[in-house]
């Protein structure tokens, strides 16, 4: 009881002083961590956490280009986690951010909180990932990749690899967050091309949560209870590189006994890659800073945005990782 009446007493100290701030700001009251004092554009950005080295390059190029842009970054990590999400984007409102972003670390749940960023008058743009909120109203643009292609793409290499073979193809499936957009759309994609042919059959399928440690102990149990693995298709590069570890703990030889599909393409998998023991990487770019910036600064000024914004992005063989590693930027 004597904690919490501090704490009331605390933030009631807090207000006070914001209030004050706020009265003596050029547009007068508006207090808080998101008041145009400066003159600058506050954007409130919750990020999903850091699992893997795609969200790593993420965030950063998020943070640089909200320096170079000269935008007021409120960043908030979520550690996984969507309630931890909602309680950001719900601070964001209460401070009066100009501009609310975020990855959603799910597609589902969000209807209510972006109701409230919406009745506050606040522009939202997702960022990365989608949600599967019906009403579109709810958020003014969508900037990331397209998963589904993705999964196709992986797919697609898959079939072109085994084409006028007719044996059975065994592979075990690392899936993402359970429940997040890429998880779901970059199964799905690859689904779709693989059904053509009895021959491909997905014989395992778990989630390793994006996380190089959880690929690791998912494949591990895959290797336990299937022995007779031919592909390994992981969500992203970490879940791969975690399985090579639990590959050749078992004395099987990653890219060769086991052929290995990735997603990010990020330093770590193209050197993989680039060493034979990924088979191909699906590019995903993290590099969405820059272009997010310009959304913020448009939807800042209430300018029309684009609803949806793709991501460009390309394959990569094992030749075509030796030529790309040295430039590569993440
Ligand atoms: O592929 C994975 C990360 O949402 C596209 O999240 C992103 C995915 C990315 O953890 O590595």
């Amino acid at each position: 009881m004597v904690r919490r009446n501090w704490s009331a007493a605390a933030l009631a100290g807090v207000l006070a002083v914001s209030t004050l701030a706020g009265c003596g700001g050029s547009d007068g009251g508006d207090g808080g961590s998101g008041g145009n004092d400066d003159g600058k554009i506050t954007l409130g950005f919750s990020q999903v956490g850091a699992e893997s080295g795609w969200r790593t390059a993420n965030t950063k190029s998020i943070q640089e280009s909200a320096a170079k842009a000269g935008i007021d970054l409120q960043f908030s990590d979520a550690q996984g986690k969507q309630e931890n999400q909602i309680t950001a984007i719900r601070n964001f409102i209460t401070q009066k951010v100009d501009v609310i972003a975020f990855s959603p670390v799910v597609t589902s749940g969000w209807d209510a909180v972006l109701q409230e960023a919406k009745d506050a008058g606040i522009p939202v743009i997702l960022t990365d990932r989608a949600v599967d909120s019906q009403d579109k109203s709810l958020y003014k643009s969508f900037i990331g990749s397209d998963f589904i292609v993705e999964g196709q793409k992986a797919g697609d290499w898959l079939v072109k690899e085994y084409e006028g073979k007719n044996e059975p193809v065994n592979i075990v499936e690392l899936q993402g967050t359970t429940g997040s957009a890429p998880a779901l759309d970059r199964q799905k994609g690859f689904q779709e091309k693989i059904a053509g042919n009895p021959n491909f059959k997905i014989v395992k399928s778990q989630t390793g949560d994006f996380k190089r440690a959880d690929g690791k102990t998912v494949m591990e149990t895959f290797l336990q209870s299937t022995p007779d693995i031919d592909v390994l298709y992981a969500h992203n590069d970490d879940m791969g590189l975690g399985a090579i570890e639990a590959i050749e703990a078992a004395g099987k030889k990653p890219g060769t006994d086991i052929k290995i599909i990735t997603v990010d393409a990020v330093k770590d998998g193209m050197t993989a890659l680039s060493q034979g023991k990924i088979n191909f990487i699906v590019e995903c770019s993290p590099l969405l800073g820059p272009q997010l910036m310009d959304l913020v600064k448009k939807a800042d000024a209430g300018e029309e945005i684009p609803a949806r914004v793709l991501t460009e992005e390309t394959t990569f063989t094992q030749e075509q990782a030796k030529e790309a590693l040295p430039t590569r930027q993440y």
